[in-house]
């Protein structure tokens, strides 16, 4: 069997420009790698093709003659996938196509009952490794698609069966690391420019947010791969790929902190040298483990996005997180004493949020002195808590079109803003309260060239082009033309008209 597995190409820079980091999709790679070798895989991920998609995926098409194409989708690109999936029908009728991946995982039933439902042959809900590997096998007539878990497939009726969940994956199994040779036909993935990696050294997470939707891919649970594994892994990018910046795609990899030292020691061991790491991690586990953050400074980690949600308790209790302002605080002050950056993230829009608390929440950032902002809206992710409650109050402004649903957009009001007013806000206050940024020693210690380009060269560029536009339009008029450029950013003029 051919098959050739993508990720869609829209991206959501909630940090810095759309260009600036570009990371390849590790679900496709690890779902490819474990596929059995006698079948020819590719991994595709269109973050790097985002000029002319339908061009190049019909190319692909013709050169390959995949029998099965896998499409990865978070909510957010599931309107692009169903375009991607319309050039597939029309270019390549006899391909099947599966979709995995979150909102395939989330929406199963959903999709499975609309009319775009029709696009897909199989679904694939939750872990694909052991799913995708046993579908190709059955489409090459040695397995049989009644017997594998968490398959969607369709009936003699054309009807989807929806074969049952049987549980997380295990992850001390021997599982294929993840594809990055010659199978992954795109390449170019950088951080700010430095070629990057993805590791995987656990899944899930048991913490409650209500936002998040972890919950309902793995179930509420943290299975961590065996140390020797994520050694091999490390190696793999280390000394084949050469690479010395490696994401780490953790749900929350700091949640078991003996674990976190005791991986840190192998890595300390293994004796890389520039090896540098970033990891997303919860405040609550970086502020009561100072043991913890030291090792994990001492093994390569440069940087960690913190996910401080919100300076106001009221906004934390509604979120699900308790109260962890003084645990935030705490978790900035001991990386940075461990010279690790804090990417701080902000979630803005809370059933009670006023003007006042958008300008408290960025002001908090600035006062803990987090080196670089990760902000998004609070989104009503599909199957959610969150999602329920907003709805319950009647403050989900947008229920049915996904494609906004990228952290960028207002999809809810509060109860004192419209969404407009929300979505204006969030935008304002953060050119006032943060500005421009700037780059803290952390910061110039790990990207010597770029943040000069950043300070001597982009910014008073900047700096002078929006103060003209301010002076001729004013606030309103600057918003208006960020408006536009998002507007713009996730539209693939060759996908329109299908
Ligand atoms: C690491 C991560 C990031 C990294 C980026 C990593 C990257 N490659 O670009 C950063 C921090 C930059 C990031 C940013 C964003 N992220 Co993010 N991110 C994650 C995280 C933590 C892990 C994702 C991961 O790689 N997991 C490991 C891989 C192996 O698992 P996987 O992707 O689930 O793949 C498995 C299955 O899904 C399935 N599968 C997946 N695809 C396919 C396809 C086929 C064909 C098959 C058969 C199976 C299959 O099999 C895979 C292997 O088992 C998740 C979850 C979480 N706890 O927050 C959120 C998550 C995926 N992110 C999310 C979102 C919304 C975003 C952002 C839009 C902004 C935001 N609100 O944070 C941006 C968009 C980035 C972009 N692409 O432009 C949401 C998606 C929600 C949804 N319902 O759609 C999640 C779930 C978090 C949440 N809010 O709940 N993210
Ligand atoms: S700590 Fe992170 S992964 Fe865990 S539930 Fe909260 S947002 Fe989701």
């Amino acid at each position: 069997m051919k098959v050739i597995l993508m990720s869609m190409p829209d991206v959501a820079p909630l940090i810095i420009h759309e260009t600036a980091i570009h990371m390849p999709s590790h679900g496709i790679a690890c779902v490819g790698a474990n596929i059995d070798p006698q079948h020819e895989v590719h991994i595709v991920d269109l973050i790097r093709k985002r000029r002319r998609v339908r061009a190049y995926v019909e190319r692909l098409l013709r050169k390959y003659q995949p029998d099965l194409v896998g499409l990865s989708a978070m909510a957010w690109q599931y309107d692009t996938c169903t375009k991607i999936a319309k050039v597939i029908r029309r270019c390549r009728p006899e391909t099947k196509i599966a979709i995995g991946g979150y909102h395939a995982t989330l929406m199963y039933d959903e999709i499975g009952s609309a009319d775009e439902g029709r696009l897909f042959d199989f679904m694939v809900r939750g872990e694909g490794e052991i799913v995708c590997k046993r579908l190709v096998n059955a489409l090459a007539g040695e397995d049989a698609l009644d017997t594998i878990p968490s398959l969607s497939w369709r009936n003699a009726d054309g009807q989807f069966v929806h074969n049952a969940w049987d549980g997380p994956l295990d992850l001390s199994q021997p599982l294929e690391l993840p594809i990055r040779d010659k199978r992954r036909l795109t390449w170019g993935y950088h951080i700010l420019y430095s070629k990057i990696e993805l590791l995987e050294t656990s899944r899930g997470c048991t913490r409650g947010c209500n936002f998040c939707s972890m919950r309902h891919m793995y179930g509420r649970s943290f299975r961590p791969y065996p140390i020797e594994r994520v050694l091999a892994d490390l190696d793999d990018i280390y000394y084949t790929r050469k690479c010395r910046w490696a994401f780490i795609v953790d749900d929350n990899m700091v949640l078991n902190p003996k674990r976190v030292m005791a991986l840190c020691d192998a890595i300390i061991a293994r004796g890389y040298r520039k090896l540098n790491l970033v990891v997303q991690a919860d405040c609550i586990s970086m502020s009561q483990n100072e043991e913890m953050v030291a090792k994990m400074a001492q093994a390569g980690f440069r940087s960690v996005f913190l996910g401080i949600e919100s300076a106001s308790k009221k906004n934390l209790d509604a979120a699900g997180k308790g109260n962890i302002v003084s645990a935030s605080q705490k978790a900035v002050a001991m990386c940075h004493k461990y010279g690790i950056m804090v990417i701080g993230g902000l979630i803005f829009g809370f059933p009670d949020d006023e003007e006042a608390d958008i300008i408290a929440n960025y002001q908090f950032l600035k006062d803990i002195d987090a080196d670089a902002a990760y902000c998004q809206i609070l989104t009503p992710y599909p199957k959610t808590g969150m999602r329920a409650e907003l709805i319950q109050q009647g403050l989900v402004t947008n229920k049915t079109d996904y494609k906004k649903y990228s952290g960028l957009w207002a999809n809810v009001k509060t109860r004192h803003l419209s969404s407009d007013q929300l979505q204006y806000l969030f935008w304002l206050h953060r050119q006032k309260v943060l500005g421009f940024w700037r780059p803290s020693g952390r910061a110039r210690s790990q990207g010597r060239g770029w943040t000069a380009i950043w300070i001597y060269i982009m910014k008073p560029l900047m700096k002078r082009f929006y103060a003209r536009i301010l002076k001729r339009d004013g606030w309103e008029g600057r918003y208006q033309r960020e408006l536009q450029r998002l507007e713009r950013m996730n539209h693939f003029p060759d996908l329109i008209d299908l």
